[in-house]
């Protein structure tokens, strides 16, 4: 008698359990499509929409600089006649950049795109252009991979519990399981019309998001494309690191360069300026801010997301478009450094951050190091040769387990210099050293 309860105690257990894990089993994307989408190092981030029109924030102007009912109508009068996605791709290919991520909806849930599911999109605008298919369709002509940003939470659809109306607790009236199907029914025209290479969601944190809503909406996505890439803003927690519970493919630090980490793919999102969307006179960060911010994230082993906000009538600013040639011209120069490498094996720091492919390892010097640059390295590897990016030798000497590079009295690169150390190993597999 007791040891059948027991049996039967124990089948219940495994049978309850494999349920769950039945809920949870993520249809992972594969390790080498995460490694080319690492392999580009950088992309563009767009935050556009009516709210362009006021120049506040995107994600948490309404409600606090403008009124709840003056950002719900601000779609009759955008109308944005210079939008161009051609130029947009362009800025982009010039800066160097390999894709681009397009606020598809943002919290105020307004699409971008001629959706059939909602009466708040582009086509109820004046504009009633596909301001989405324009920007696929130049990303495909500059051979740009083309990503799309969609968000969990959502301030217009009724069915979203929270209206961001100044009212806290969950609308008892709204429905998340018609609100899903929503989504669902949205996210297959992106798919199936756009054909994004990745979805970058947002928005996970509110209390009516669930990790099961996450994961489910992670494997649907899986069933309509096996190659789309999910960041990490599906399930609940932190979306800074990976951690077991996360669902999605990489992390995604925000406004800030992330931790280096060899076992985890991230991308840092960060904005050229102060906002997400436009505004006037924002302060735009100078050209080595970008580059520093650019090599740090290479650095850490991770992709930078650099965020530009387009202006009502279409246009990106004049004077981001040129940060970002100058950004495009530098990599020009010193691409074989980003590109395809590794970030380390020397932690990224205030002075330098350095990357790796096969037996090179490239030193980012932000600024002088002193006359001397002192590096340890591990036992058997050996330095062959250094010479700065553009060929001229940097003498060295090595004694053990340390190399000593002489430093000239004013580097060649007053944004950051490059040198190319060849070793006499491979140098992938060099552990992270942390230089002080
Ligand atoms: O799309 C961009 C943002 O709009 C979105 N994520 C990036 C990619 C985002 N939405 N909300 N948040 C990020 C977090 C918002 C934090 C806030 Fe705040 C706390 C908003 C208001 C209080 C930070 C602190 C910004 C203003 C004060």
């Amino acid at each position: 008698m007791n040891r059948s309860f027991v049996m039967f105690f124990f089948l219940c257990c495994s049978l309850f359990s494999e349920a769950q894990q039945k809920t949870v089993v993520l249809e992972k994307t594969d390790s080498k499509i995460l490694d080319g989408f690492m392999d580009k190092r950088f992309g563009m981030f767009i935050h556009w929409g009516p709210i362009s029109m006021r120049g506040t924030e995107i994600g948490w102007s309404r409600n606090h600089e403008v009124s709840q009912q003056d950002y719900d109508s601000l779609y009759k009068e955008f109308n944005p006649v210079l939008f161009n996605a051609d130029a947009w791709v362009k800025a982009a290919k010039d800066a160097g950049m390999k894709y681009i991520t397009f606020t598809s909806k943002h919290h105020d849930g307004f699409s971008m795109w001629p959706t059939a599911y909602s009466n708040y999109s582009i086509m109820h605008s004046q504009y009633k252009k596909d301001i989405v298919g324009e920007l696929a369709k130049a990303c495909k002509k500059y051979d740009i991979k083309f990503c799309l940003y969609y968000t969990v939470l959502d301030w217009y659809d009724l069915n979203y519990p929270i209206h961001n109306n100044g009212i806290k607790e969950p609308d008892p009236k709204a429905d998340m399981t018609r609100f899903i199907q929503y989504m669902k029914n949205q996210l297959k025209e992106l798919v199936t019309n756009y054909h994004p290479y990745m979805i970058w969601f947002d928005g996970n944190w509110e209390s009516p998001w669930t990790q099961e809503m996450g994961a489910d909406i992670y494997n649907y996505l899986k069933k309509l494309d096996k190659n789309v890439i999910i960041n990490n803003r599906l399930g609940k927690g932190t979306h800074k690191i990976m951690t077991p519970e996360t669902v999605g493919d990489y992390a995604t630090p925000e406004q800030e360069v992330g931790e280096i980490n060899m076992s985890n793919p991230w991308e840092s999102c960060i904005t050229i300026c102060h906002q997400w969307a436009w505004k006037p006179n924002d302060k735009m960060k100078t050209l080595k801010e970008c580059i520093q911010t650019l090599v740090g994230t290479a650095g850490g082993n991770g992709n930078l997301l650099f965020n530009v906000g387009p202006m009502p009538d279409g246009r990106m600013e004049d004077r981001q478009v040129k940060r970002l040639k100058e950004m495009g011209d530098w990599l020009k120069v010193n691409g074989e450094a980003i590109y395809g490498t590794k970030g380390g094996p020397y932690k990224p720091d205030s002075v330098l951050a350095a990357t790796r492919k096969g037996n090179k390892i490239y030193l980012h010097l932000f600024k002088k190091p002193g006359d001397q640059l002192v590096l340890p390295v591990p036992e058997g590897i050996k330095l062959l040769k250094a010479n700065f990016i553009n060929g001229v030798k940097v003498s060295f000497t090595q004694e053990g387990n340390s190399i000593k590079l002489s430093i000239p009295d004013s580097l060649p690169d007053s944004i950051c210099t490059v040198i190319v150390l060849q070793m006499n190993a491979d140098t992938i597999g060099i552990p992270i050293i942390a230089k002080q």
